[in-house]
């Protein structure tokens, strides 16, 4: 069990306490028994899901108004989620967070018809979620996508290549970002929520990554879409695509941060037990600043994911700076710690299939994808700049001090 005294913090309050180890609880008997099962990808992923529905862990994923848990959605329940599965299986945290990635545009920005049509069948697991954004040109530069919608009446016909999408063939669903031309570059584009049997969809193409996952590239071929499936008005994709990702980034850096508690608590173990040259490991000083610098990484990673969630949840109206260091930070503090945890493990940290092993392997994507680090430091940089010397910041973030 890992350190649960940050549950303490100000940042929470009672109802997340009890949902820490509620879900504790239950993924111990639900997830962890397969989380090393790496056969067969779609059905487990699909098998997550669906427990996770039927369970109720995805009614945070969606407002209460069409089948969640919450009025909104919280930031720090989908963090404290995102944390405990990913310490026991990378795949089931990925399952959780792509169908709240997949479904928040809907919430945030979707008609009625549409929430109603497809938020609560995420919530049930019973209609598995994706997003869909990057394309092989990159997918770094949002504002320069070049999937076209092209208005047709009362249609849209979508063209273009979409890559690096997680749950392309088992998704039900696409949230998908096109160009429709109102204005250059970001002020062009809108977002639309497509089926997966839609006629010229094609999601036949599949990637292998290091820590496998359900990922594939889309291909869309004069595929008409109703104008009643887009989100919001026509021109705010990139603003809908944002905002969705200033709430998701924080949760990767919580999923990061499962992995690096993961990696400690393994560590833990393995330096209490391990004896080299007639001591514990445990006993050597080398060992002990090891495991300090393991550790104050590991508070100083949830400290920034939590404030970040928190702030959200408080009403903050941008929280881009600060989801933007939350997920650089965690995410490269996680890749330190688990390295650290397999080097303290020796020749056993590198065997297939050993707990710091798949951590090692899984951590990885996390400092590329929604947004790499060396973005994250863009955009840091961005609302640092921004902020003229000596200023309080705008009356968005003061309304979190109130
Ligand atoms: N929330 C609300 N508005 C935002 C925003 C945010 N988080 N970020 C930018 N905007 C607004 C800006 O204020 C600007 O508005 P105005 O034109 O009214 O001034 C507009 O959107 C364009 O912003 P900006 O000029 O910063 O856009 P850029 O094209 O320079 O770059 C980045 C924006 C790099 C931040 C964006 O492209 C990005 O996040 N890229 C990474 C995408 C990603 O995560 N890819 C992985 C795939 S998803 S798994």
């Amino acid at each position: 069990m890992s350190d649960a005294t940050f549950l303490s913090w100000p940042f929470f309050d009672d109802a997340h306490r009890a949902l820490a180890p509620a879900l504790e609880t239950w993924t111990a008997a639900e997830i962890a028994p397969h989380a090393h099962d790496e056969r067969d990808l779609d059905a487990l992923s699909r098998r997550f899901v669906r427990r996770l529905g039927e369970s109720g862990w995805l009614g945070y994923c969606v407002p209460k108004s069409h089948g969640g848990r919450l009025e909104r959605l919280d930031v720090r329940s989908l963090c404290l989620i995102r944390e405990t599965l990913a310490r026991s299986s990378g795949l089931a945290d990925f399952a959780f967070a792509m169908q709240g990635l997949g479904s928040a545009s809907i919430s945030l920005f979707g008609s009625d018809a549409l929430k109603t049509r497809y938020l609560p069948k995420v919530a049930a697991g019973t209609q598995i979620a994706a997003f869909a954004m990057s394309e092989p040109e990159g997918g770094s530069d949002v504002a320069a996508l070049r999937t076209t919608a092209r208005p047709a009446g009362d249609h849209y016909v979508l063209d273009g290549t979409k890559t690096w999408i997680s749950n392309a063939g088992i998704a039900n669903h696409y949230v998908v970002f096109a160009r429709t031309g109102e204005g250059p570059g970001a002020k062009g584009l809108s977002a639309f929520v497509i089926d997966a049997d839609a006629p010229g969809l094609d999601v036949s193409a599949r990637i292998d990554t290091i820590a496998p996952h359900p990922l594939g590239t889309l291909v869309f071929s004069s595929v008409r879409v109703p104008a009643t499936q887009r989100l919001g008005r026509p021109g705010d994709g990139f603003k809908i695509a944002m905002d969705t990702l200033d709430i998701f980034r924080s949760s990767v850096g919580a999923a990061a941060l499962g992995f690096a508690r993961r990696a400690l608590d393994e560590t833990l173990v393995r330096v209490g037990a391990r004896e080299v040259f007639g001591r514990k490991l445990a006993e050597f000083q080398l060992t002990q600043a090891r495991i300090a610098d393991m550790a104050v990484e590991i508070d100083a990673a949830a400290l920034l994911v939590y404030r970040a969630a928190w702030a959200k949840d408080r009403g903050a109206e941008r929280v881009t700076r600060e989801a933007a260091m939350a997920k650089l930070y965690a995410t490269e503090a996680a890749q330190r710690v688990i390295d650290a945890a397999v080097q303290l493990h020796g020749a056993e940290g590198v065997v297939a299939g050993a707990p710091v092993e798949r951590l090692y392997r899984e951590i990885r994507a996390l400092r590329i994808y929604e947004g790499t680090t060396e973005i994250q430091k863009l955009v840091v940089a961005g609302q640092v700049l921004a902020q003229p010397a000596g200023r309080p910041r705008k009356a968005a973030q003061r309304k979190v001090a109130e």
